[in-house]
């Protein structure tokens, strides 16, 4: 079998998607996820104008030979681009392999170590009664884990917190703010850090001390202000606090961690096992967020979380809409076949999306599982995707009240 063509498309149902189709002369398709939310052409042409012709007449079964053609034979290794790319050669080829065995993919990494995959999901809201609907309704959806995002006093907009969720808005949509430009949100570190502990304190007041909660700091604090904040979080025993500073630095979370027992889980900006050496090696976090998207594919994500078990920390693959349907079911394959799986994040995509992407995952009773249909499960609908063209949206850029640029 060799591969005789390679496209890459880009669709916005929604949100923009860049998705690589590979076929054989045997007529097996295969699909992967090259989507970078804000920059998807840079992806789209590293595809198109260096990488497609590379695949013409390879043998598709020679998935981890492939890989490192393209990783070590660019040179220039690394960076969100590049591993985006890759990671759509890489889940389209399994994609292909499991379809050519005629199984699922999760059981070609392993079989199922589960009968399916934790998943949360978030709720938000500006005020408590909205938070608390917003939980609700997500209760009432079936999930069994949540992240909570709330607004702070004195700030506009607030990352992850949706404005008006009576209105439908879903900040999930975050990005999708199509404009020729990024717009701006406002932050306040010492107002967020008095504030959140508040809003857990009534959020375990109210929904009891069972439901695994979960935050996202997005890379906002100081590591003294991290450290400060999971200590002040002990009390409601959170499942996680996420990316509580930025990520480039590992060594910030030596200090975190020296403060606080609330788990730490980091990881969904990088893009290889690199990135996490200090971390897992000194056993500074708990949780591995790599999204199989931008870290290369299924490959290294396997590899990466065999690493990670040896020091007893597991997976929390990143799951935000932003990632394709086609990266959502490579996930869930992972999920259920690695031994160190811990939550998987799960926002729902769009009707829209979900027309032109058709998926075969399930989700019940809070669990998460990829089918039975051979390969990924996930087809993908051409003529549907040509009537949602690309349209520039960028993610939004955070400034202090006075003006200064803070991490978004
Ligand atoms: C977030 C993401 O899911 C998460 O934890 O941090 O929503 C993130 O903001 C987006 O993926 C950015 O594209
Ligand atoms: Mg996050």
């Amino acid at each position: 079998m060799i591969v005789t063509q390679a496209d890459v498309m880009v669709t916005s149902p929604g949100r923009n998607f860049v998705t690589l189709k590979i076929t054989t002369d045997d007529g097996l398709v295969g699909y992967g996820d090259a989507t970078l939310n804000g920059r998807e052409l840079a992806v789209a042409s590293y595809l198109r104008d260096h990488v497609a012709t590379l695949l013409i007449g390879r043998d598709p079964h020679q998935i981890e030979d492939t890989w490192q053609y393209l990783y070590r034979g660019a040179y220039w290794r690394r960076g969100p681009v590049t591993m985006a790319a890759i990671a759509a050669v890489d889940v389209a080829l399994w994609d292909i392999k499991a379809k050519a065995a005629g199984m699922p993919l999760y059981q070609l990494l392993g079989g199922a170590s589960r009968t399916g995959a934790l998943a949360y999901g978030h709720a938000s809201g500006f005020e408590l009664p909205s938070l608390f609907d917003s939980i609700r309704e997500h209760l009432e959806l079936g999930y069994r884990a949540i992240r909570i995002q709330s607004g702070v006093p004195g700030l506009d907009t607030v990352y992850g917190v949706a404005k008006s969720p009576a209105m439908g808005e879903r900040y999930d949509y975050e990005p999708a703010r199509r404009s020729a430009a990024p717009t701006a949100e406002q932050w306040d570190t010492r107002a967020y850090l008095r504030h959140v502990p508040t809003v857990f304190e009534a959020v375990r007041n109210e929904f009891g001390p069972e439901l695994p909660l979960l935050h996202d700091g997005h890379h906002r604090m100081t590591p003294i202000q991290a450290a400060k904040l999971g200590k002040a979080l002990e009390p409601y025993d959170l499942f996680w606090l996420e990316d509580c500073t930025p990520a480039e630095n590992q060594e910030a979370l030596r200090l975190v961690r020296r403060h606080t027992t609330t788990p730490l889980a980091i990881g969904e900006i990088f893009n290889t096992a690199f990135d996490y050496q200090t971390l897992i090696t000194e056993q500074l976090i708990d949780y591995v967020r790599s999204a199989v998207t931008h870290t290369g594919g299924i490959t290294p994500m396997k590899k990466l979380f065999d690493f990670a078990a040896m020091y007893q920390i597991k997976s929390g693959i990143h799951g935000p809409t932003d990632i394709s349907p086609v990266g959502m079911a490579a996930a869930l394959h992972l999920d259920l076949a690695i031994h160190n799986f811990g939550i998987q994040e799960y926002m729902r995509h769009s009707p829209e999306t979900l027309e032109v992407f058709r998926t075969s995952y399930t989700f019940t009773d809070g669990l998460l599982h990829p089918g039975e249909q051979p390969g990924l499960g996930v087809e993908y609908d051409e003529d549907v995707a040509d009537k949602f063209p690309y349209d520039p949206a960028y993610l939004p850029v955070n400034r202090l009240l006075d003006g200064t640029v803070h991490d978004w």
